[in-house]
């Protein structure tokens, strides 16, 4: 396959901009697949996948788990948004998941999950990822595959550059996409006073070693670019994580063209060691800042939401040494550190090269002290050429991310040439590229933003799908494609479709995740304050309007199934404990006419539906998931009465004329 016309473009501003918006389709789509392929991907009925892969749902909210190589979907993890599969946001207990600073958010917009990392290296415990519009950083349990924590983060807009783990997840970063006004100060300000009145805030995000509880440790406050993606250092820049920025115009209207006009943007050298020391020291600022955290109890199976009054920052133009600018070619949007932690690939939308960064020289002109001006007031800007350790010529148009195979190679994504093109670290010399269809934003390799990527598979996650799949209306089956990168050229091995956008995902050996897996909830450690743990505990309570049923749920019963005393006016909460301890037996429950869903409630867990009943009469509530011979005889009623009747509460279950 041959991406011959991009030789021929000049790549003026205007060229490349109008491929942007219309990016080109490499030759003829789907002929590069070897005979062999097939068998790569075929994993035998019965038999595991090799790999996990999380890839975040984009404007979804949510994660889809897949098999690699099979391109098998085995599961959607619903983080930001509700989710009509198993009730998260919608039952009484994850509700509160979703809770913000402004409210209940219902449905957000997720990128960048984030394995955790022990020596820089995946070590299947957690999963971050940010939730984009409304900032928060989620954290997934990859023991039981829920999302156990969110915290919101104060002062940004767009947390877009997020989240990324320093070597031993320390902390998860965070930056902002569009700088505002702090929220401690009067944002009732002119939009043109941008320069003026708004700021950047970069987000350190502490983890707690043992139980992975997060808290916001401290923001520095930086100048008002828009931040991009960015990677944390590991083994000799340890101390360090990097950040592209565009906008150093500071535009605010049509940034299109307006943050388009310099030649080179930035990427900014962040010392987060030297900024821990300094909060160690006391410096921070301490400001007012409201932001919710949720977590969620594991042994009450219940969240909560708790609102955060106080952050402290540490203003960088103030402590000289935090962060340093280093000139990258036209409106970056990512960099990516290599495995051994020496060098940076940045990327730039609108460049022609791939700029490969050294640690060490960057060191060494800080060291000396070689600045080329200052920006923002004072903070330091490094010599392009000081701190390049040279460029990649010619490997296509837009370049946007980079992974690595741990042998010596880089894989970056050419949105505008379509295409994936290897590239090797020493000498920048171009090994390999091929196409993908079409427009590929990021790709993950196994392992392959650590220190020591297992390699073996590329994922090109597609912004554009057109002929790939039978058509779905005017929305296509979003697109991901599965390459080979064992031998020196890349081949092309799957195509599956995705759930939402597939911004970027990551990708673990399955056995790093495999040894921990809860196959169910223990009973005796249910500390939910509505469980049943056996039949005998179940029973309906009335206080006042409020009418508790503490339900059980096992096959092929609920108890109890008959309820009557509920009356119009009454808010209903049913608790339903599913009393099976064994793996892959969940139970569902549904009332008739129920404007809050359903419940998917598994072994041990206890989950409450609140139901507000609208009209007399006899109402059936059952299971909703096929669990035995008998679910369909999963069933029950309720009795609605009027308000003001006097029906009292009665609840039974195998009381029967055809049995008495
Ligand atoms: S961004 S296509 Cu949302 Cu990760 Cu680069
Ligand atoms: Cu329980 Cu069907």
């Amino acid at each position: 396959m041959k991406i011959s016309h991009y030789k021929l473009l000049i790549p003026t501003l205007t060229v490349l901009a109008s491929m942007l918006a219309s990016s080109c389709k490499p030759g003829k789509a789907g002929s590069s697949v070897d005979a062999d392929a097939a068998k790569k991907v075929y994993v035998a009925p019965g038999k595991y996948d090799e790999i996990y892969a999380f890839l975040s749902g984009g404007f979804s909210g949510q994660i889809a788990v897949y098999g690699i190589p099979s391109g098998r979907l085995l599961k959607v993890l619903p983080v930001f948004s509700q989710n009509p599969e198993n009730g998260y946001g919608y039952s009484e207990e994850t509700k509160p998941m979703l809770n913000t600073s402004h409210g209940f958010v219902p449905w957000d917009d997720s990128h960048h999950p984030e394995l955790s990392k022990t020596n820089g290296e995946d070590d299947g415990r957690w999963l971050f990822i940010n939730a984009n519009n409304t900032p928060r950083i989620a954290r997934l349990n990859l023991a039981t595959f829920k999302t156990v924590e969110i915290l919101e983060l104060p002062n940004i807009g767009g947390n877009h550059a997020s989240p990324f783990c320093t070597e031993n997840t320390e902390y998860v970063v965070g930056n902002t996409r569009f700088s505002e006004p702090l929220d401690n100060s009067n944002g009732d300000v002119p939009i043109s006073s941008f320069k003026q009145n708004f700021k950047g805030a970069v987000s350190f995000v502490k983890v707690n070693k043992d139980n992975g509880t997060m808290n916001l440790a401290f923001q520095l406050v930086v100048p008002p670019f828009d931040y991009d993606l960015a990677h944390a250092g590991k083994g000799p820049s340890h101390d360090w994580i990097f950040f592209t920025c565009y906008n150093t115009e500071e535009a605010h209207t049509l940034l299109e063209v307006n943050a388009s006009q310099r030649d080179k943007d930035f990427i900014m050298a962040v010392n987060w060691k030297k900024a821990e020391e300094l909060i160690s020291q006391g410096k921070g600022t301490k400001i007012k800042a409201k932001y919710i955290h949720n977590v969620y109890n594991e042994n009450t199976h219940t969240a909560t939401s708790t609102m955060e009054n106080e952050t402290q920052t540490l203003d960088v133009t103030k402590f000289p040494g935090l962060v340093y600018y280093m000139p990258c070619p036209k409106s970056p949007h990512g960099i990516d550190v290599t495995p051994d932690g020496e060098y940076m690939a940045a990327s730039g939308k609108l460049a022609a090269v791939i700029p490969v960064f050294s640690f060490k020289k960057m060191l060494n002109a800080i060291d000396k002290k070689q600045f080329d001006g200052m920006i923002a007031g004072d903070l330091p800007v490094l010599k392009y050429e000081d701190v390049l350790h040279g460029e990649v010529k010619k490997p296509g148009l837009g370049p946007l991310h980079t992974e690595f195979d741990g042998k010596g190679y880089g894989y970056t994504t050419m949105f505008v040439s379509s295409e994936i093109v290897k590239w090797k670290i020493d000498n920048l010399e171009i090994i390999d590229r091929i196409p993908s269809y079409y427009s590929p934003g990021h790709l993950s390799i196994v392992g392959g933003d650590s220190e020591k990527p297992y390699g073996k598979y590329l994922l090109a996650l597609n912004k554009i799908t057109k002929d790939r799949y039978l058509p779905t209306g005017p929305e296509l089956a979003q697109a991901c494609q599965l390459i080979d990168i064992t031998g020196n050229k890349m081949k092309l091995l799957l195509d599956f479709p995705t759930i939402g956008e597939p911004h970027y995902a990551q990708m673990i050996p399955a056995d790093k995740i495999l040894k921990n897996q809860v196959k169910f909830f223990k009973l005796e450690d249910n500390k939910n304050a509505y469980v049943a743990k056996s039949e005998k505990d179940t029973k309906v309570i009335r206080s006042g309007n409020r009418v508790d049923v503490y339900m059980t749920a096992i096959r092929s019963h609920l108890a109890p199934d008959n309820i009557e005393g509920v009356k119009i006016g009454d808010e209903v909460y049913v608790h339903v404990t599913n009393l099976e301890q064994d793996w892959d037996v969940p139970h569902g429950f549904a009332i008739k006419g129920n404007n809050n869903a359903e419940l998917l409630i598994m072994p041990g867990e206890t989950c409450t539906l609140k139901w507000i009943p609208g009209q007399v009469g006899i109402v059936p509530f059952y299971c909703t998931d096929f669990c035995s011979a008998l679910h369909q005889e999963m069933q029950g009623y309720f009795r609605v009465s009027p308000a003001g009747s006097t029906v009292p509460i009665k609840f039974s279950i195998g009381v029967n004329p055809v049995t008495e």
